[in-house]
């Protein structure tokens, strides 16, 4: 569908649940809970009209009692998030390795629902902190719900779920004084950080541009794990799940993401509503990675060990089927907040491996949900309800909202005939994976899992200079914020093992040496760990790059959704303005014009064009790229608004494209026209000229001139 056809269904739609909406609420009344219907709901009894309220007042108190409890605890991770429905379709059978339903029936769609989210903020933090975002999938499968509980990156912090309660109270804000808030720029993080070597590959990752998306529609998706598909004849085959983003893997400026977080902390959940709103359905296709059970142990690191990924220079990414998100949710508490996922809800042909963090995970989320939704029927809220039947002998519980019929409630049974029924394997009843153990119980951890550099340094490697750039900026800030000499210190010397000439250029930013490495604390590990199992190792990476860990090798060219600043005044010209708009909405980027204030512009032909937004109420960095019409009537008043020319200045610095349909005029006033080489600024995203739409369109397609970073020197 052409993005304009889907913009009409999507209006059209729109229009349908209004009405649907005023058709439904035609004649109700408002009405207590109880279903009496209420007749002055704007004053509370009282003793005379200036008199004390009395308690009997039933609805004042129904009402009151509802509205203090409507908050729920909050996750104590991934509070934070954003969610929308839509469909997954597989291109192939996948049956030569799994049984799962849902992946045979290329003709089938499954409906699913996607929620994104943060890790480390509350609940009302802001969408742009450099923080892992989450990624879960809820399949509603006829075998069962699915839930594929991942996050953006491929790897983790840790290796053991024991550790997990002390990674997040170390990010979190801390506890003395609750500061700060949504990020991992401070002492208890760094601290915990610096003493367990085995996070270094995954704080590579979380220094990437990768923890700052420029939207949650141009991340990527990792189920993190291996897991194993097991097909009709119980051959199990190691898994791992990747989701891979049709736009592209963007990330934002540092500073831009600051700046963001202020301007619209809503930044995320705001672009994700809003593409879904006008038909632009984001897509990702799913993904595998498909290893055979003989090559569990022929790779130079563990399988099983989740500070590890297996690099796609040594199994490539199969693609597997397509996931569109094509629906936003009707309320967010009742789904976005209510929905629970789980990474043991798993369907017959998927099982798990014995990955400890994995192991530890299946553990708790139910355990957190029982709290967080109340009691142990949080499975019979709408947005958690499978879409295959459900039968069982639970009963009863805070909330159940079953009314179970009959005299039995037990298995097996003759008095109902024996129901509900055991399901054969060839009926589709659940078989764990027959993995064969024979073990020790032991409180260990594998020697396998020992290496926590060579990754690092081969996801290091594998960055242009660009993304090198902008890790060792991220690390130069967030340990800047240390206030711990020796843990900037350690961290410098767990820098080193990565790659010397990162740790140097972090230590000059910081003013200080990288240290001796005879003087690092066993690399970090403290004094009441057993070294012997302890101590890491780095062994050469059997490659020593993968393209596939750059961001910036992937995805580029397509601006679809990008959103385009007009700079207008009144006496823009008309035909400037409509043919660029004309060219960008072909490519499915989105115009928006922006004015002195909110009232029309004037064109010079006459026209009134629509404001979007004044320049007073948003920011530069909210876009993608900037456009000024020509007219000089338009540019004269523009030289005089300062939020004009610190759009185009701040658009720069942040190294997104710009183009001005004349030379003299706004662009006169900016900065890097007074100060840079003129000659440098085409091939560096700036275009000046009429007609010159196809040039700007390609360079919205680079999404960033990065090389501008190198003349930092732009005062926005
Ligand atoms: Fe989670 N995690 N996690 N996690 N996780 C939760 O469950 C936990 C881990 C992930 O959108 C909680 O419902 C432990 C890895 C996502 O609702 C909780 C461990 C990965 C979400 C929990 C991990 C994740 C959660 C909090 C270490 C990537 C948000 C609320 C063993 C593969 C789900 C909730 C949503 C949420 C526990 C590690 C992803 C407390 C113990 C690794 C995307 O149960």
């Amino acid at each position: 569908m052409k993005n304009e056809e889907k913009k009409n269904a999507s209006d059209n739609k729109k229009h349908q649940d209004l009405e649907r909406n005023r058709e439904d609420s035609k004649d109700q009344f408002l009405t207590t809970n109880q279903g009496l219907k209420i007749n002055d709901d704007q004053n509370s009894l009282k003793a005379g009209d200036r008199g004390a309220s009395l308690l009997e007042d039933f609805i004042l108190r129904e009402k009151i009692t509802h509205f203090d409890h409507e908050r729920i605890p909050e996750r104590i991770v991934h509070a934070r998030g954003s969610a929308a429905h839509g469909y997954f379709q597989v291109y192939e059978s996948m049956e030569k390795y799994t049984k799962a339903g849902f992946l045979q029936d290329p003709s089938k769609k499954t409906p699913v629902f996607t929620r994104f989210s943060t890790v480390a903020g509350f609940k009302g933090s802001t969408d742009l902190a450099r923080d892992v975002r989450g990624f879960s999938v809820k399949f509603y499968t006829e075998e069962g719900n699915y839930d594929l509980v991942g996050n953006n990156i491929p790897v983790f912090f840790i290796q053991d779920a024991i550790k997990f309660p002390d990674l997040i109270h170390a990010v979190k804000p801390e506890p003395h004084n609750e500061i700060p808030q949504a990020a991992s720029a401070h002492d208890t993080f760094w601290d915990f950080i610096s003493l367990m070597p085995e996070s270094t590959h995954m704080i590579m990752w979380a220094m990437s541009d990768r923890a700052i998306p420029r939207s949650l529609r141009m991340m990527e998706g990792f189920g993190v794990h291996t897991f194993r598909f097991v097909n009709k004849e119980n051959k199990g085959t190691f898994v791992k799940f990747h989701w891979k983003p049709l736009l592209g893997t963007h990330g934002v400026a540092w500073d831009e993401a600051q700046k963001i977080s202020g301007n619209d902390p809503d930044f995320h959940r705001r672009d994700l509503w809003n593409a879904i709103d006008n038909g632009q359905f984001p897509e990702w296709e799913l993904g595998v990675q498909i290893i055979p059970e003989e090559d569990e142990h022929k790779f130079d690191f563990d399988l099983l060990d989740a500070t590890k990924l297996v690099p796609e220079e040594l199994v490539p990414v199969k693609k597997i089927g397509k996931m569109v998100l094509n629906r936003n949710p009707d309320n967010f508490f009742a789904e976005t907040e209510q929905v629970a996922f789980h990474p043991g809800h798993i369907v017959p042909g998927i099982d798990f491996t014995n990955d400890p963090l994995l192991q530890g995970r299946l553990f708790s989320y139910t355990d957190t949900q029982l709290k967080r939704l109340g009691g142990p029927n949080f499975h019979e809220i709408p947005i958690n309800r499978p879409i295959a039947p459900m039968h069982n002998n639970q009963r009863d519980g805070h909330m159940r909202q079953e009314i179970n019929k009959g005299q039995t409630s037990y298995h097996p049974n003759s008095l109902r005939g024996g129901c509900p029924f055991q399901a054969k394997i060839a009926e589709g009843g659940f078989d764990s994976y027959p993995e064969k153990i024979d073990a020790k119980k032991v409180r260990e951890r594998s020697k396998s899992f020992k290496d926590h550099f060579s990754q690092a340094t081969l996801f290091f490697n594998s960055q242009t200079g660009v993304e090198q750039q902008h890790i060792i900026d991220a690390l130069s800030f967030e340990l800047g914020k240390v206030g711990v000499a020796q843990v900037q210190e350690r961290m410098l010397g767990l820098l080193n093992e990565v790659s010397n000439d990162l740790a140097q250029k972090v230590a000059s930013n910081l003013g200080m040496k990288v240290p001796e490495r005879k003087e690092q604390l066993n690399h970090g590990v403290p004094a009441d760990f057993d070294p012997e199992r302890y101590e890491p190792t780095k062994s050469s990476p059997s490659i020593e790059k993968d393209p596939a860990l750059s961001m910036m090798h992937k995805g580029f060219g397509n601006i679809a959704t990008r959103q385009v600043a007009f700079l207008c005044a009144d006496g823009v010209d008309d035909n400037s303005v409509d043919e660029m708009k004309k060219a960008l909405k072909n490519e499915g980027a989105m115009v928006k014009i922006l004015g002195p204030n909110s009232t029309d512009v004037k064109t010079a032909g006459g026209k009134s064009l629509k404001v979007d937004e004044a320049y007073r109420t948003t920011a530069s960095v909210v876009y993608d790229a900037f456009y000024v019409p020509s007219g000089d009537k338009a540019h004269k008043a523009m030289r005089m608004i300062p939020k004009a020319i610190h759009f185009l200045n701040e658009g720069y610095k942040h190294c997104k494209p710009i183009a001005s349909a004349q030379e003299n005029g706004l662009v006169e006033e900016t900065y890097f026209w007074k100060n840079l080489n003129k000659q440098n600024l085409a091939e560096d995203g700036v275009i000046i000229g009429k007609g010159k739409s196809s040039e700007f369109i390609e360079a919205i397609g680079k999404h960033r001139f990065w090389k501008r970073e190198e003349k930092d020197s732009i005062p926005a």
